[in-house]
């Protein structure tokens, strides 16, 4: 006898699989709303697929249902999240269902949405859909992770990267490179799935970054710039000041130099001034606060030494990407050491493992 946990078959699991898989491609690219997958299949046969738009309309059921070219009577739908069933900016996806004749419909999980939330289940079952909930509702659940960081704390969901030598250093002043380019793509393929990327003015005056998206064809996806400047140190040659354009820059800063302010603000940059804490310190949950509410839903930290440890330490890094290359930096004239492995090691379980021949470098994902 099967228990209701291995009832669905698996056929069933790989289409969801399927829908998962479709849902993830456009992760991070759906603004406030979730990304979801849908499959269509007919006569065991895959007749439609959909994705959320980019920026989150129209929803994934409406593009499945209108991107088909056959006739959805009798076909069944599977569809990552719990299908919505209120007007929003667009139209209930329960009604768009009911009306294309699907009969059964697969969800993973329910929506958190309050207007959404489990009363989906009633309305199509009311209409003789057959409706059946919970398949891969682990791998959903991994899914919406960010979803449910956006809405429950109205925060952005946070993943910091950092890249470490064999000897432990992410900083030394005589070799710049740690990782490798095969490591670099990777790094390029976050900083186009977030939406506000987060460093310090520190790190920005002595590496000049360009912190852009540098995969061909992903260029116009790369995310907002955030830069943490206490003192508005930011120099006016980096390569971040000149390329300031419609509202791509954000500066948290608690300065009182109303010249350099006067002048970053005429560049075009938003400047946010903060108090700071009793130890001289910016309170990093503001921040993300303030973020949440400039849209910002996805935030990359690729922070130095202080923010990442600071950020650890209080708990607000949701995911950690480690880079650990086989490279030794030599610890002539100034170098940094990293310090929070062992912050990492107790409060985050290691979520995978990325390794090959060919990169060399190790990549670890940390999850809390
Ligand atoms: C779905 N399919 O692909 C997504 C859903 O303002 P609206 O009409 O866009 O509705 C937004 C809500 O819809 C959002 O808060 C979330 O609950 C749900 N997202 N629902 O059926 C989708 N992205
Ligand atoms: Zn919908």
């Amino acid at each position: 006898m099967s228990s209701k946990k291995d009832s669905f078959s698996s056929k069933d699991k790989s289409y969801m699989k399927l829908a998962i898989n479709l849902a993830r491609a456009r992760k991070g690219l759906t603004g406030e709303n979730p990304s979801v997958g849908c499959l269509i299949v007919k006569d065991d046969k895959i007749i439609s697929i959909g994705q959320t738009g980019y920026n989150g309309r129209p929803h994934a059921e409406s593009n499945a249902i209108n991107n088909s070219f056959q006739d959805l009577a009798g076909a069944k739908m599977y569809v990552t999240l719990e299908p919505c069933n209120h007007y929003g900016k667009t139209p209930p996806c329960t009604k768009s269902i009911i009306k294309s004749d699907i009969k059964e419909v697969f969800y993973s999980i329910n929506d958190i949405d309050n207007k959404v939330k489990g009363k989906s289940f009633k309305i199509l079952t009311k209409k003789n859909i057959k409706v059946r909930r919970g398949l891969l509702k682990n791998e959903a659940i991994d899914l919406y992770d960010s979803y449910v960081i956006n809405r429950k704390y109205k925060m952005p969901f946070v993943t910091a990267k950092i890249a470490v030598s064999k000897n432990k250093l992410i900083y030394s002043e005589k070799v710049k490179r740690i990782t490798n380019q095969t490591s670099d793509k990777l790094s390029h393929y976050l900083r186009f799935k977030n939406d506000g990327l987060m460093i310090s003015s520190n790190t920005l005056n002595i590496d000049n970054p360009k912190l852009n998206c540098r995969l061909s064809g992903y260029e116009k996806y790369s995310p907002k710039r955030i830069i943490l400047d206490k003192n508005l140190d930011i120099r006016m040659n980096t390569y971040i000041y000149k390329s300031v354009k419609n509202d791509n820059t954000i500066i948290f800063h608690n300065s009182s130099n109303h010249s350099k302010i006067k002048a970053l603000k005429k560049r075009g940059i938003n400047l946010i001034k903060l108090k700071l804490t009793t130890k001289k310190k910016f309170n990093f949950r503001t921040i993300l606060k303030k973020l949440f509410s400039l849209g910002i839903r996805n935030l990359l930290v690729e922070g130095g030494e202080k923010i990442t440890k600071n950020m650890l330490k209080n708990r607000l890094i949701n995911q950690f990407y480690l880079f650990e290359s086989l490279k030794t930096l030599p610890k002539t004239k100034k170098y940094v050491i990293f310090t929070s492995s062992n912050i990492l090691i107790r409060n985050y379980k290691v979520k995978s493992k990325i390794s090959s021949k060919l990169a060399k470098d190790k990549i670890t994902i940390y999850k809390r």
